[in-house]
């Protein structure tokens, strides 16, 4: 009788319990993000307190921090893990057991895209092939002079760290044990000025990873745009991971506590 209404008393009080896992380069905003959810959730379970800002000071994270929030249909534990390349090795060890991705872009680090770029290149070498041809008073030749430098941008460091964004997220979705996974994808750092727009980084990063090879075929996935240190968008983000762990319940069980 005793075991009957312990396991009864334990079925009604226990929960679903998905584990999330923060990806991303380093300087992302990873360990500001977990900081914005635990102020969020960790004492309203549904987060509905406004967001404050939050004091962004962090250092970068040698190892894990790891929180547990608790939702009212689901505990959600979620782990920072470091993104300096040192720590990226270790990343595949939580592959296996994290039921959603969230991979943080630095929107203000990806450099602009390849059409700026060109228009760019193309307006300033008009300008100076136009100061050129009135020093020197020549006539023709100057198309040359106008694709020359745009090759040369082309390869240049306009990209910010959008190349390397690119192949650490083509390299976790290589990974068998990804297959199937939700990944948000949040372009961060949208309250700074410099930062590029979230279509961007959906068409410069996320849809050239998605649908190139290393894609893994269809899955789950959304681009968010948050600000991890004023706390924007921080509660739509956690509700698309709620929503979608439990869509993939079948394919990723959740474990109970
Ligand atoms: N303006 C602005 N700064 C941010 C935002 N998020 C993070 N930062 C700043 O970016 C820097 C790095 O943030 P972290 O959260 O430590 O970055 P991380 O991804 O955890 O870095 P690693 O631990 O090295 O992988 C800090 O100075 C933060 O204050 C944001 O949304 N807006
Ligand atoms: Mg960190």
């Amino acid at each position: 009788m005793y075991h009957l209404a312990k396991s009864l008393y334990l079925y009604a009080t226990s929960k679903e319990e998905y584990s999330v896992l923060l990806l991303g380069l380093d300087n992302a905003g990873k360990t500001t993000l977990l900081n914005q959810i635990k102020a969020l959730f960790l004492h309203n379970h549904d987060g509905t307190s406004s967001p404050q800002p939050s004091s962004g000071k962090t250092v970068p994270t040698v190892g894990q921090n790891v929180a547990t929030i608790s939702l009212p249909d689901m505990y959600v534990k979620i782990w920072d893990v470091g993104g300096q390349i040192s720590m990226r090795g270790l990343w595949q060890s939580y592959y296996s057991s994290c039921h959603a991705i969230i991979f943080v872009v630095d929107s203000a680090d990806v450099g602009e895209d390849a059409d700026v770029s060109r228009l760019r290149a193309r307006k300033a070498s008009a300008s100076s092939s136009a100061e050129q041809e009135q020093e020197e008073g020549a006539e023709g030749g100057t198309s040359a002079a106008i694709t020359e430098p745009i090759a040369a941008i082309d390869a240049g460091s306009s990209f910010g760290r959008l190349d390397e964004c690119r192949a650490v997220l083509e390299s976790v979705l290589r990974s068998s044990e990804t297959v199937g996974v939700p990944i948000l994808v949040l372009a961060n750092k949208q309250d700074r000025e410099d930062c590029v727009e979230v279509v961007r980084i959906k068409e410069g990063l996320v849809r050239k990873v998605f649908e190139g090879e290393e894609g893994g075929g269809v899955r789950d996935s959304r681009v968010l745009p948050v600000s991890a240190l004023m706390g924007s968008g921080v509660r739509e983000a956690v509700e698309w991971v709620r929503s979608r762990v439990k869509w993939n319940k079948e394919g990723r069980p959740p474990v109970m506590r």
